[in-house]
Formats: structure tokens, C-alpha cells, sequence
């Protein structure tokens, strides 16, 4: 047996290979398998600020993020001391610590909103928890959720879900009884008679209507003006209470998230990554006379072994204490810039194409139509875009792989990273010309 050390390192490919014996698809998470653009992801091997690299020691310029949680850029000095310090004192208690009140005290000052937060592993978890007070809140069985929104993967939000749900062509999963399907209603973004339509199909039937505010799971789709105010006003007429699904915008949009950026305010926000600094995390939060109701305050029980951990609260304390005034407009100035870049390219081609951004989310799709919901979405040539996304990987830049996702900029993203990444685009779009029909 050859010592470790004299063995060459394994590629990706023979990585992926080993994974895939042991692990389904080879990942632990769909998307992260590269089905929808073809080939062998890379494996990680480290990362730092907005680079990664893989096994075989190649340098990518990241735009994933870890799907947007890593808004410092990956490794930030402040976040890694916290993580040491946090650390050195012990991993994990199951018992109360004065860091998960401070993490909830910084959330509550960020979103006016939020008067009370439960922290939990994850940003599925937020979304099922806040689906389970809100109807045990109205005692009223029902959800209108909307077509491409993802909400992780608790069973009544896989239905015609987006993210890898849709990447993988399984926007509706098996293994979701009809029973539970039949509580979750669909509307269609930014169409707010679809809304409409179905509180007055379900009279006092409908506990709860959760959006993405800003869809970051069909790729990046804003709100039309006044689509927000109107699932508000909607709500409130219903009596059903509105939740914001802010894991990727919370703190990302602005300090308070999409809800401080469109001046409203959910009954319930259901979130994640940012607040973990790229642990696992998620949180529900909203009104205090919601969240009471959660065990042990109240009778609707929803539990953790992790949840509120100090580690990923060290974390998340530590990247929200970096996200200052300054950074959000250097977010803004890049994303601009960036998007300025990737204009410029596209103009001198002839391809179906747009380019939405929202704050440091964008997604470019190969569409002849403006995305505004997620039938648009599905118009995208995806064979372009995969011929795309491979360019672009080949030329060092590593895109999220899938047609509908955000990709996401960080705070360490550097005018040169800028530079080579539209480098790369005026290349890369020489193979996204429209696949045949
Ligand atoms: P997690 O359970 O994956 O932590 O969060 C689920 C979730 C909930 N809500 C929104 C708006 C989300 O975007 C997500 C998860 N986002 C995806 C990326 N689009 C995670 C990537 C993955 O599934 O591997």
C-alpha cells in the first residue's frame, strides 16, 4: 500500500466517481451534481475571499457563494477568528448560550418586522416551522405558495418548486402524498388575480402565503411595482397570514432585507445562510403574538439539537458585523458594474438574452422575453446556457449550475475579478448561440 503521501492526489473526475458510490448523484445536495449543464463538478478543495480551488489546483473567480451566504467572500479573517475563539470554548452545549440572544437581538434591530426569532439548522426548516404556526396561528389548513419559488424541501413546498427542484425536472417530487399536495395552492408571480383567484376559490381556508420577495430560485425574478403591497393588502383581507422567504435576500438586499428595501412588513420571515456566515442556519421569525405559540412558550412544537449553536452563531454574528454601510454600497457598485459588463457583450450578439439583477443577485437567461415569473423561465434554451456555464468554467469562472439560479456577488470580489470574469463572458457567449429546435 503506497503512504498517502506518495499517492497523486485524485481528480475531480475520479472524486466524483468514488462519491458516487457512496453518495446518490454523488453530492449532498442535487445542484451541486452539474445534471443540468453535463460533466464532473470540481471538488473543493479550499477557498478564500471570492476564490475557490478545486483538487487539481484550479483557481475559479466564485459566484456561488455557498448559494449566497458566503456575501464576505469565502474565509473572511473576521468571521474565521470568531469561528477559532467560538470554538476553543466548546462546539456544541444543548444548552442556552448569551450569543443565540444577541444573534436574535441584531435580527430584531435589523427588521423592524421581527419582534421574536427561533434559530434552526437550516433554511427548510425556517420555512416549515413558519408554515406550522401560521396554521396553527388561523387553524386553517391551507398554503399558496408560487410557481419556481423554492422554500428547501420540506414536503408541502415540493410543489412546482424552483432551484434544483426545477434543474432537475422535478418541480413537483414523488414521495409527496396527494393529501399534503392538495393543502399547497399555486399562484404565479407577479400576478396578483392569481392570488386573488384562489382566496376566493378557498374562503377562510388559507393560513398562510409565502414568497420569495425577490425570486432568486427561477433565477432572479424582482417584484413588480406594487406586487408586494398587494399580496400584503391581500393577506390582511384573508386573514392568512403573509410570510417572506428572505434566506437568500434577508441581509443581503439591505440590512433588513427585502422587507426593509419594499417598506413592508411579513407576519412571519423565514431565513438563513447570511445570518450562519456559511454554517448551518436558518431562523423563523416575525410577531411576538405568532411566535409565542412555538414550544416551549406555546403548544406548536418545533425542536433542534444544533439549533442556535455556537459556532454558527459566532459565525453569523461575525460576518453581520462587517455587513456596514460601506459594503452594501461596494456590493452595489460591483453588481452595477458587473452588470454594465455583461450588457455590453450581450449587445454585440445576436442571441435571446436578459440580464435582471437585483442588488448582488443576477441571473443572465437565454430568453427571448423579460422573466417575470416562472413560465417565462422555462422559455430559456438550457443547452445554452450549459454551453455557457462550461466556457465560463474553462475559463476559470465558477457560475451556479442551472439556468434558474441567482448568482450571487461578494464583498471580496475585486474590480480585476471583475475584469477577467467579462473577459470571459465575451468568450463564453460564442457558445451560447441558440441550440437548434
Ligand atoms: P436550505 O434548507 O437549503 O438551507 O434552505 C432552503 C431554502 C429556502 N428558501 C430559499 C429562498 C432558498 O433559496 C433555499 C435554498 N437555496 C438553494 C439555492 N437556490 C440552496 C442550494 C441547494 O439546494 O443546494
Amino acid at each position: 500500500m503506497t503512504p498517502a503521501t506518495d499517492r497523486p492526489s485524485p481528480t475531480n473526475a475520479q472524486s466524483f466517481a468514488d462519491a458516487q458510490s457512496l453518495l446518490p448523484g454523488g453530492v449532498n445536495s442535487p445542484v451541486r451534481a452539474f445534471r443540468a449543464v453535463g460533466g464532473a463538478p470540481p471538488f473543493i478543495a479550499r477557498a478564500q475571499g471570492p476564490y475557490l480551488w478545486d483538487l487539481e489546483g484550479r483557481k475559479y473567480i466564485d459566484y456561488v457563494g455557498s448559494w449566497g451566504a458566503a456575501i464576505l467572500g469565502h474565509a473572511h479573517p473576521a468571521v474565521v477568528q470568531a469561528l477559532q475563539s467560538a470554538a476553543a470554548l466548546g462546539l456544541s452545549f444543548g444548552a442556552p448560550t448569551a450569543a443565540e440572544t444577541e444573534l436574535a437581538r441584531r435580527i430584531t434591530h435589523l427588521m423592524p418586522a421581527v419582534e421574536m426569532v427561533r434559530l434552526c439548522n437550516s433554511g427548510t426548516e425556517a420555512a416549515m416551522t413558519a408554515l406550522r404556526l401560521a396554521r396553527a396561528f388561523t387553524r386553517r389548513p391551507k398554503l399558496i405558495k408560487f410557481a419556481g419559488c423554492y422554500h428547501g424541501h420540506a414536503d408541502p413546498f415540493l410543489v412546482q418548486a424552483g432551484s434544483g427542484a426545477t434543474t432537475l425536472g422535478t418541480p413537483t417530487s414523488p414521495g409527496i402524498p396527494p393529501a399534503v399536495a392538495a393543502d399547497t395552492l399555486v399562484a404565479q408571480f407577479n400576478n396578483l388575480d392569481s392570488v386573488q383567484s384562489l382566496f376566493a376559490q378557498h374562503p377562510g381556508r388559507i393560513a398562510a402565503l409565502i414568497v420569495e420577495p425577490v425570486v432568486g430560485n427561477a433565477g432572479v425574478i424582482p417584484p413588480a411595482d406594487g406586487f408586494l403591497a398587494g399580496l400584503r393588502q391581500l393577506t390582511a383581507q384573508a386573514g392568512a397570514l403573509l410570510i417572506f422567504d428572505e434566506v437568500i435576500t434577508g441581509f443581503r438586499l439591505a440590512p433588513g432585507g427585502a422587507q426593509q428595501l419594499y417598506g413592508l412588513a411579513p407576519d412571519l420571515t423565514a431565513l438563513g445562510k447570511i445570518i450562519g456566515g456559511g454554517l448551518p442556519v436558518g431562523a423563523v421569525a416575525g410577531r411576538r403574538n405568532i411566535m409565542q405559540l412555538l414550544a416551549p412558550a406555546g403548544p406548536v412544537y418545533q425542536a433542534g439539537t444544533l439549533s442556535g449553536n455556537p459556532l454558527a452563531v459566532a459565525a453569523g454574528l461575525a460576518t453581520l458585523d462587517q455587513l456596514t454601510p460601506h459594503t452594501y454600497e461596494l456590493l452595489e457598485r460591483r453588481a452595477a458594474q458587473l452588470e454594465a459588463g455583461f450588457r455590453h457583450h450581450l449587445q454585440r450578439r445576436r442571441l435571446p438574452w436578459q440580464f435582471q439583477r437585483l442588488g448582488s443577485l443576477a441571473t443572465l437567461f437565454f430568453t427571448d422575453r423579460p422573466v417575470r415569473n416562472y413560465a417565462d423561465a422555462l422559455t430559456c434554451d438550457t443547452r445554452a446556457f450549459a454551453r455557457y456555464f462550461h466556457a465560463m468554467l474553462a475559463a476559470g469562472i465558477y457560475l451556479p449550475p442551472s439556468q434558474f439560479e441567482a448568482f450571487f456577488l461578494s464583498a471580496a470580489h475585486s474590480d480585476d475579478d471583475l475584469a477577467r470574469t467579462l473577459q470571459a463572458v465575451s468568450h463564453a457567449l460564442s457558445h451560447a448561440a441558440p441550440s437548434r429546435p
